[in-house]
């Protein structure tokens, strides 16, 4: 298998149908072999039924659930970039906020030998179709103020759609510890430490209705997840 693609996924019964149903017609005309894990934590809602009503082992582009005692994001994420075996892996938010079509030029990247391909708010040349509310967006703001000393070069470590070379992310992973939604500065940070390459590709961006992210709650909660990155070996 050339890609695994994860996505985590808390609540998603909405969304997730048309996602996993566009996911699968994109990834199905590639010239690349792919299949898709939905991660799931205990959602309260109708996530679990629905993947496993779409998952299917021997269609071209299968779709899996695997789920994840450890609340939050980042721990979703970590539970699904371990659980594979292609040569490349990444995920994206159920949302889809970031085209898809971005997933073609990560993987020319890779196949260049990046390490790591993330997608970009904040780079020249990104645009928004629609913007983040503004509290959201003063918080982004004063968090990318934070991880620019952290992880060098990167303009928006936050965008929910990053694709690695599988042995640079497990080495940066194995000593990961953020489980949330600062997770992905953690992550970047470590493998930049081990020498990996990040691109950045800038964006056409369009916000995702109903974010499980609660701005007080979920936003101090990765403010102090940075500052605890700050003492990590
Ligand atoms: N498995 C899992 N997925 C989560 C959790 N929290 C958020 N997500 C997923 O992470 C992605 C990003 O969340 P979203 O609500 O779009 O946040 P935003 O884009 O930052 O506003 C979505 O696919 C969510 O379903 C969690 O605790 N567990
Ligand atoms: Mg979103």
């Amino acid at each position: 298998m050339d890609l695994e693609v994860i996505i985590p996924a808390y609540n998603e019964a909405g969304r997730l149908p048309s996602t996993l149903s566009y996911t699968v017609d994109f990834l199905r005309t590639q010239t690349w072999s792919s299949r898709i894990v939905v991660v799931d934590n205990g959602s309260a809602d109708d996530t679990g039924q629905i993947v496993r009503r779409m998952s299917t082992s021997n269609s071209e582009v299968p779709i899996s659930l695997i789920g994840c005692s450890r609340p939050g994001k980042g721990a979703a994420v970590r539970r699904g970039l371990l659980s594979g075996t292609s040569t490349y892996t990444g995920f994206f938010d159920a949302d889809m906020a970031t085209p898809l079509e971005t997933l073609t030029a990560a993987m020319e990247h890779l196949a260049r030998g990046a390490s790591a391909v993330i997608a970009s708010r904040h780079s020249p040349g990104s645009t928004f179709v629609k913007r983040q509310q503004f509290s959201r967006r003063l918080g982004g703001a004063a968090f990318r103020v934070v991880t620019s000393s952290m992880v060098r070069g990167v303009l928006d470590t936050q965008c929910g759609f990053k694709f690695f070379e599988r042995g640079a992310i497990l080495r940066a992973m194995v000593q990961s510890r953020t489980s949330g939604f600062a997770f992905d500065v953690e992550l970047l940070r470590r493998l930049q430490r081990e020498g990996g390459r990040i691109i950045e590709i800038p964006v056409a961006w369009t916000d995702g209705t109903n974010s499980t992210f609660h701005c007080v709650r979920d936003g101090i909660a990765s403010f102090v997840a940075l500052a605890q990155m700050q003492r990590l070996p």
